[in-house]
């Protein structure tokens, strides 16, 4: 398949000023501090944007809070879904231009920017749409005796919590963005977003797209900017009622601690992990390798759940660890705008320095490198698909996120104890199990502690299934209509008559 094209929409987007989007327009920051856009697929600046300040934070919270004690508090719940759907309807519509914009930002290959970023962000949309109508209350039974003939009644209101700041990070600049939107417009509340230094020019197109769908003015707003400043300024705003955030653990747990000395009550953490997935002896080795590439190596693992530790029984292990290689080896590496590309770059500088580091920790703590291993020729971040046979559950690569295409080999012969491996991890985002045998893994299921759980697949999410960590991969869970619950207070009322 070949290259393709840069739409000519996609070049004149580049080549205009960017900055924010502040109640419905585009505007750029009074301070003339820019930072760089860089394509990480050839390291050259594809774009410049203006770093936000106090000014734009200011403006982007007031905007959002008039139109949320204004505009969208009047928009009825079948009009918010209606808006939510006309922007999925807009994404499509707009869909090429928008996944150019990703892939060029990130170095998502292009397919998988049209699959996730365009496709799954407006079914996510359009099932958040379905929410704005159905979010509501319930009544209930007093239970205590009333006194002298007194009836009571009571009820619950799903109240929409107020200004949400969603806090973005660059491996999905879209979905990401989309799913703390959606969930945010649904359940009535408007929305402040920062995204990612790193890909900061996706939610500027979109943001005007919104407009263009008739979401009102006020009700999406953009802030560009350093995590550190416009990210923090932006928590610590007396207009923000409630923090999304997705991104790393130390940020998240610094990002929850601000909120919280805040005031503010609603927060949802989306963090790291260090993902297992198991396979059991009775698969074949051709479906151990299988969901290997599945769970590990998609986007070149920059997907939060992702799995990093594997855990392959010791009778599979060799045979395994040579086809992976053979798979791994076959591998088409290179731009992100060839439509057959598998894997494209690592997505920034910084990251790339530490997916190399880690390398290096590997060899200098004696794991043997099976696969890759070294950083790839050319311009651009690009590195080898990797495979670390572990020397034990206490190497570096065994516990720390790596957050790249590396995947970490334990065998193992007890299959009692393989839930205490799996387990034996502060973290806890995603797993995954593979076997035929159903009745071992249901009784597993419960034992294995993470937000979600795969059997026999990996890595797929879907908007009606809650999505989430749980020990110290975060709090909160977005996605079914757990979500309600986080982008809503919950009001009690009792009448008597
Ligand atoms: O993440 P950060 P970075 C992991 C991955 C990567 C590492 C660092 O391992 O190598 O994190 O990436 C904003 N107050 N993940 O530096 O710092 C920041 O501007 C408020 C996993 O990009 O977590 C950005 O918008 N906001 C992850 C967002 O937080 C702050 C996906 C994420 O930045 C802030 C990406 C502050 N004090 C990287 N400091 C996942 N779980 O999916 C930063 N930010």
């Amino acid at each position: 398949m070949s290259e393709v094209n840069l739409l000519e929409s996609v070049t004149t987007f580049l080549q205009r000023p960017h900055g924010h989007y502040i109640n419905g327009v585009s505007v750029l920051s009074q301070e003339n501090t820019t930072f760089s856009v860089i394509n990480p697929a050839s390291g050259k600046v594809i774009a410049t944007v203006n770093q936000g300040g106090e000014n734009e934070v200011n403006q982007a919270m007031q905007a959002a809070s008039d139109a949320f004690h204004g505009v969208w508090e009047q928009t009825s719940p079948i009009e918010r879904g209606n808006c939510l759907n006309r922007l999925a309807d807009l994404l499509q519509k707009n869909g090429e231009e928008l996944a150019q914009l990703e892939s060029l930002c990130s170095g998502k290959p292009i397919q998988l920017s049209r699959a996730l970023d365009v496709g799954a962000s407006s079914d996510y949309l359009r099932y958040f749409a379905g929410w704005a109508s159905k979010i509501s209350g319930e009544t209930l039974n007093v239970s205590l005796p009333s006194f002298k003939g007194e009836k009571y009644n009571a009820f619950t209101r799903r109240e929409p919590v107020g200004v949400v700041v969603g806090i973005i990070p660059w491996n999905f600049s879209i979905m990401i963005a989309i799913w703390k939107l959606g969930a945010a417009l649904a359940s009535g509340c408007t929305i402040v977003l920062k995204p990612s230094e790193y890909t900061p020019l996706t939610m500027l197109r979109i943001a005007e797209l919104a407009t263009e769908a008739g979401i009102p003015d006020g009700v999406i707003n953009v802030v560009n900017g350093s995590g550190a400043q416009v990210g923090a300024s932006l928590i610590k705003h007396p207009q923000c009622a409630k923090v999304t955030f997705t991104g790393s653990v130390p940020t998240g747990v610094s990002v929850g601690k601000s909120a919280l000395e805040q005031g503010i009550k609603h927060t949802t953490l989306e963090l790291g992990g260090k993902n297992a997935a198991a396979f059991l002896s009775d698969m074949s080795v051709e479906k151990i390798v299988d969901g290997i590439l599945e769970a590990g190596y998609v986007y070149q693992g920059q997907i939060c759940a992702a799995a990093e530790r594997f855990y392959i029984p010791s009778v599979h292990m060799e045979a395994v660890l040579e086809q992976l290689s053979e798979r791994l080896s076959a591998m088409k590496i290179g731009s992100p705008f060839d439509e057959s590309t598998e894997m494209g770059p690592l997505a920034n500088r910084e990251h790339y320095e530490k997916i190399l580091s880690l390398f290096e920790k590997a060899r200098q703590e004696g794991c043997e490198i099976v696969h890759g291993g070294h950083a790839l020729e050319g311009p651009g971040f690009f590195v080898a698909p990797t495979i670390v046979r572990a020397k034990s559950a206490e190497d570096t690569l065994m516990k720390e996120e790596t957050f790249g295409p590396i995947g970490t080999f334990l065998s193992y012969d007890d299959e009692e104890a393989l839930v205490a491996m799996m387990n034996a991890t502060p973290f806890g985002l995603a797993a995954s199990l593979w076997t035929n045998d159903l009745s071992k893994a249901m009784r597993m299921i419960p034992r294995i502690e993470a937000g979600i759980l795969w059997i026999n697949m990996h890595t797929f999410l879907d908007p009606a299934v809650p999505f989430g960590g749980s020990k110290s991969s975060g709090m909160g869970r977005e996605f079914g209509s757990a979500f309600i619950e986080h982008y809503t207070e919950l009001k009690s009322v009792i009448m008597r008559y």
